[in-house]
């Protein structure tokens, strides 16, 4: 059993697509950050860094927090959504491209473009540009593949649902997803999984999947 501390973020997310798809059980604990409810001395037990997601395995009593951390560990652990050989290495090169970059400047995309637009022109020039700057990379990386890593095409991998959720929220970062057509058609087949429709609305529902 997982105790799995998240809020309706793109990072909550990662983690309840991920433990629906394995359909391995936990127990949801809201962590409102709008209320912040991150800096309660409960949670910096298990996330000193103030920040969701965080799991607890009851089992072993591992605690992680860092949403790529947990997701390697759960697909390790239970040997699935990974690829083998240099494959391997394809997917974690992409996780670390979604933790290091696609996350942290999408992030501030949604400050500067979504919550405080126009208090700094400079801030939505370098973010805006920024995540058009991904989108291409990433749609540049499909061309001819269905999912991130793994040969002859591709297979769903943590690196999928690390990325996804981020592109789930295209419209907050002014993004057509039909300028990045493998983009869309990536983010599209993905969005049919039930797993993926499930985790979404993982600790409440807030709207459905967003449609390009
Ligand atoms: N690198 C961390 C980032 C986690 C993160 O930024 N979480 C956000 C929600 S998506 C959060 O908890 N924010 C609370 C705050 O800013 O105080 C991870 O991938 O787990």
């Amino acid at each position: 059993m997982i105790d799995l501390y998240t809020w309706t973020t793109p990072n909550g997310r990662k983690i309840s697509i991920l433990l629906e798809e394995l359909g391995v059980p936990y127990k949801v604990h809201p962590i409102d950050i709008t209320r912040n409810e991150q800096f309660s001395p409960e949670f910096l037990k298990i996330a000193p860094n103030n920040r969701i997601p965080a799991i607890v395995e009851r089992e072993t009593g591992i605690q992680l927090m860092e949403s790529g951390a947990i997701m390697i560990y759960l697909s390790e652990k239970h040997g699935r959504f990974q690829c083998e050989g240099i494959e391997y290495w394809r997917m974690i090169e992409w996780l670390m491209w979604q933790m290091g970059g696609l996350g942290p400047m999408l992030g501030q995309t949604h400050h500067f473009l979504r919550y405080n637009k126009g208090k700094s022109s400079y801030a939505e020039k370098r973010y805006g540009d920024e995540t058009q700057r991904l989108y291409a990379v990433l749609n540049t990386h499909l061309d001819e593949r269905d999912y991130i890593a793994g040969s002859n095409g591709g297979t769903y991998t943590i690196a999928d649902m690390a990325c996804w959720p981020w592109v789930s929220r295209f419209e907050w970062q002014q993004i057509d997803l039909n300028t990045f057509p493998n983009v869309r058609d990536w983010y599209l087949q993905i969005a049919e999984r039930p797993a993926v429709q499930v985790g979404y609305s993982v600790p409440k529902f807030t709207t459905d999947i967003p449609m390009p």
